[in-house]
C-alpha cells in the first residue's frame, strides 16, 4: 500500500547529540601569570522527544523523515564560558502511537494524548572543564571531561487508532456504510468482500451535541488473528477502543457462530481484548419482518444487541443509545490498561530496508582548547 495516506507504521533511525567536551584552558593574561585553569563545561547534547499532536491522524509526515536527529553541545571555552546546548528535536505524532525498538521488537513507549511529551533518547551530557578539577594538590589540572555520548535507536511507530468505538465484522457485513449514515466520513462500499482497505474514521454526532468516535476497519476473517485477509496488519487499530461493535449481517447462517468466530479470532490476537466491552448490531435488518427477528433474538450471544439497517435507518438511534450507554457507564478509559506486546520484527516487511543506512557522525566538535599548556609556556619564559 505504498501509494496510500493512511500510513500507520514507519521505522526511523534517531539519534541524540552527544555532550560538549569540557574545556582544559588556563587563564592567560598580561601580569597574571599562572592564572589557574578556566576550562568551562561542554553543552548538553540535544534530547529526542516524542510529542503528542491531535492535528496528525496518522504517521504520513514521518514516512519520508528517516533520520531524527538532535545537534551536539558545543565544547566548553575560556574563562569558565560554558559550551552551547545542542539542539532538541520533537517528533510529533498523532495520539495513539505506539514505539518499538526496530531491533528487538521491544515495546518502548506511547503517546496517547495531546501535548503529551515524552523522552525517547537523552542527549549525552556536557564534560566539566578543567576547572572543576583543581584541588589543593593539583592547582593546574590538565584534564577535561569528554562529553557523554550520544545515544542512537532505530524505533518503529505504529498507529493504534483510538476510537471510542471499532466496527468489527467480516467483510461485507455493512460497516463502512454504518458509518457513512451515521457520520460525515465517505467510506467506499460495495458488495463485495475487502471492500475497504485501511481504516477510516468518522465522528458520531448524538443528542445534545455529544459525539463520539467510530473506526471501520477491514473485515476480519477466520484466521486474521495469524495474519490471514488483512487480518493482523488491522487488528491492532481495535486494541485502542473503548468499546467494539460487532456487526454480523441479518442473512448470516448463525449469528452466534459468527459472533464466536470473531471474537476468537480477537482474542488469539491479544488476550486483553477479552475484558473489552462489546455490543452487537444484527446488520442489514430491512430484510428481517418482525417475526424472524424474534425467533433470531432467541439465540443470540450474551452481549447487548440491536437490530439496524443502514439503508431504512432504522435502529440507528437505539445503537446511538446503547452504545453511548455503554460508553459512559466506566469512568475509567480502557487506553491505560491496554499493556502492549513486543514486536515479533522479523514478521514485519518494509519495503524500504534494502537501501536503509545508518548516518555517518561527521561533525567532531573543535578541540581547539584543549592543546593548550601554560605551564610549560611559563617555563620557556623564565629560563
Ligand atoms: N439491505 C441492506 N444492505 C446493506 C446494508 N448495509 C450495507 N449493505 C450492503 O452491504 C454491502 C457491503 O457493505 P459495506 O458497508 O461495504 O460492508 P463492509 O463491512 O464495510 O465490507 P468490507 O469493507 O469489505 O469489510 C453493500 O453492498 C451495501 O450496500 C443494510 O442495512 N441493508
Ligand atoms: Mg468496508
Amino acid at each position: 500500500m505504498a501509494e496510500s495516506n493512511f500510513v500507520d507504521y514507519v521505522k526511523i533511525y534517531c539519534r541524540s547529540g552527544k555532550g560538549g567536551r569540557g574545556s582544559s584552558h588556563f587563564r592567560r593574561e598580561k601580569y597574571i601569570p599562572k592564572g589557574g585553569p578556566d576550562g568551562g563545561d561542554g553543552g548538553r547534547g540535544g534530547h529526542v522527544y516524542l510529542r503528542g499532536n491531535r492535528n496528525y491522524w496518522t504517521l504520513l509526515h514521518l514516512k519520508f523523515e528517516r533520520h531524527v536527529m538532535a545537534t551536539h553541545g558545543n565544547g566548553g571555552g575560556a574563562k569558565k564560558s560554558f559550551g552551547k546546548d545542542g539542539e532538541d528535536r520533537y517528533i510529533d505524532v498523532p495520539c495513539g502511537t505506539v514505539v518499538y525498538d526496530a531491533e528487538t521488537g521491544e515495546f518502548i513507549c506511547d503517546v496517547t494524548s495531546d501535548g503529551q511529551v515524552v523522552m525517547l533518547l537523552k542527549g549525552g551530557r556536557g564534560g566539566l572543564g578543567n576547572w572543576h578539577f583543581r584541588t589543593s594538590t593539583n592547582q593546574a589540572p590538565r584534564y577535561a571531561q569528554p562529553g557523554e555520548p550520544f545515544q542512537e535507536r532505530k524505533v518503529i511507530m505504529q498507529l493504534k487508532l483510538l476510537a471510542d468505538v471499532g466496527l468489527v465484522g467480516f467483510p461485507n457485513a455493512g460497516k463502512s456504510t454504518l458509518l457513512s449514515v451515521v457520520s460525515a466520513a465517505k467510506p467506499k462500499i460495495a458488495d463485495y468482500p475487502f471492500t475497504t482497505l485501511e481504516p477510516n474514521l468518522g465522528i458520531v454526532g448524538y443528542r445534545d451535541g455529544r459525539s463520539f468516535v467510530m473506526a471501520d476497519i477491514p473485515g476480519i476473517i477466520e484466521g486474521a488473528s495469524e495474519g490471514k485477509g488483512l487480518g493482523l496488519r488491522f487488528l491492532r487499530h481495535i486494541e485502542r477502543n473503548s468499546l467494539l461493535l460487532f456487526m454480523i449481517p441479518a442473512d448470516a447462517d448463525d449469528i452466534k457462530k459468527e459472533y464466536d468466530i470473531l471474537h476468537n479470532e480477537l482474542v488469539k490476537y491479544n488476550p486483553e481484548l477479552l475484558g473489552k466491552r462489546r455490543v452487537l448490531a444484527i446488520t442489514k435488518s430491512d430484510m428481517l419482518d418482525q417475526e424472524l427477528m424474534d425467533a433470531l433474538a432467541e439465540d443470540l450471544p450474551d452481549v447487548p444487541y440491536v437490530f439496524i439497517s443502514s439503508i431504512t435507518n432504522s435502529g440507528l438511534m437505539d445503537l446511538k443509545d446503547l452504545l453511548w450507554k455503554e460508553l459512559n457507564k466506566e469512568t475509567f478509559h480502557e487506553v491505560e490498561r491496554i499493556v502492549h506486546k513486543n514486536l515479533d520484527v522479523s514478521a514485519l516487511q518494509f519495503d524500504d530496508d534494502d537501501d536503509y543506512v545508518f548516518p555517518e557522525d561527521e561533525d567532531e566538535e573543535p578541540e581547539e582548547y584543549d592543546e593548550y599548556d601554560w605551564d610549560e609556556d611559563d617555563e620557556s619564559t623564565q629560563n
